[in-house]
């Protein structure tokens, strides 16, 4: 399958992409060198800002435009470190909503909304957090006129550290034949800027009906991604520390979801984190590994590829060391 790196010169990861005036606008967190050892917190990820790019026309060969800097850490009053995955939404007046996760003063994860005028920004942040968020990468989806909003992500995403949208005293991850912990879905307010009700568990459930097990390498870790295709709800995730991308399909866009496959084998790097979009008749998955810097995992490239289904509409696995 051919790839083609987008952002050469920069390192790039965790691409959220929709299209917006026959243009493709890429959301994706900017990877900077902290000098940390990688660790399971993610302590060695020094996210700062975040860019736009578009492209218009075919994404393997159309140039790639970089609108520059449209959000800094330090413009968001409620900052503490690390802006990881976003994403981001055309609302029905017409503005955009730039959804992000960034650690608060006490290292915890909340999320922030910042809006512009125009989708290459600039963003201006709220002053808070939305109230009840917590975890990270947000993915925005919208249908029937809802926007549906799908977040959480397993060790330094913090998810194990809720239960029913409420702190621990101390995280706990199932283990073995126990239910996986799910990612977690929402519905926003009519503003854009404050979750609507609490968030439900996204229910990944195995052909049989059955949860999913913690010990599965199927299961859910982190990077939520839901497009539509043929009338049906595609919701994709990254299983982190078995390093796929695998997908589950529904009849709803609040689920249930029932597993269906590997969209993307392991590639080079830790993580991988990606998005679906269909643009000018094909389908594109854009997601990230970390050839160009040598196997840096916390300095990861972008990349695209384009992404097919078979007749029943399974989507066709895609080699990651391609
Ligand atoms: O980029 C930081 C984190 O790494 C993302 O939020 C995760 O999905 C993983 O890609």
């Amino acid at each position: 399958m051919k790839k083609r790196y987008l952002v050469p010169n920069d390192y790039m990861a965790d691409p959220s992409a929709h299209v917006w005036d026959g243009k493709l606008y890429i959301y994706p967190s900017h990877d900077w060198e902290s000098g940390i050892p990688e660790n399971d917190n993610g302590d060695h990820f020094n996210m700062k800002d975040y860019h736009v790019f578009s492209i218009e026309g075919d994404p393997m060969t159309a140039p790639v435009v970089d609108h520059g800097v449209i959000l800094d850490t330090k413009d968001i009053p409620w900052h503490g470190r690390q802006l990881w995955d976003c994403d981001c939404a055309k609302g029905k007046d017409g503005k955009f909503y730039l959804y992000f996760p960034l650690k608060d003063q006490n290292d915890i994860f909340r999320m922030g909304v910042a809006i512009a005028d125009r989708p290459e920004g600039p963003f201006i942040p709220e002053p808070d957090p939305i109230r009840g968020s917590y975890s990270i990468d947000q993915c925005v989806f919208e249908d029937g006129g809802k926007f549906y909003v799908y977040f959480g992500g397993l060790w330094g995403g913090q998810l194990q550290r809720y239960r029913d949208n409420k702190a621990l005293e101390s995280a706990i991850l199932p283990e073995g034949d126990e239910p996986a912990l799910c990612p977690k879905v929402t519905i926003l307010s009519d503003d854009m800027k404050q979750f609507a009700q609490a968030p439900v568990d996204v229910k990944i459930l195995n052909a049989d009906g059955t949860p999913m097990k913690a010990s599965d390498p199927h299961r859910f870790f982190e990077a939520s991604w839901m497009h539509k295709y043929n009338g049906k709800y595609y919701y994709s995730y990254s299983t982190g520390d078995s390093h796929m991308l695998c997908y589950a399909v529904g009849d709803s866009p609040m689920g249930p979801f029932t597993y269906r496959g590997v969209i993307l084998t392991p590639v080079v790097g830790w993580t991988t984190h990606h998005c679906i979009v269909e643009y000018e008749g094909k389908w594109w998955l854009f997601h990230h590994d970390c050839v160009p810097s040598g196997g840096k995992t916390w300095l990861r490239s972008l990349k695209v590829c384009e992404l097919k289904y078979d007749e029943n509409g399974d989507i066709v696995t895609i080699d990651g060391m391609d």
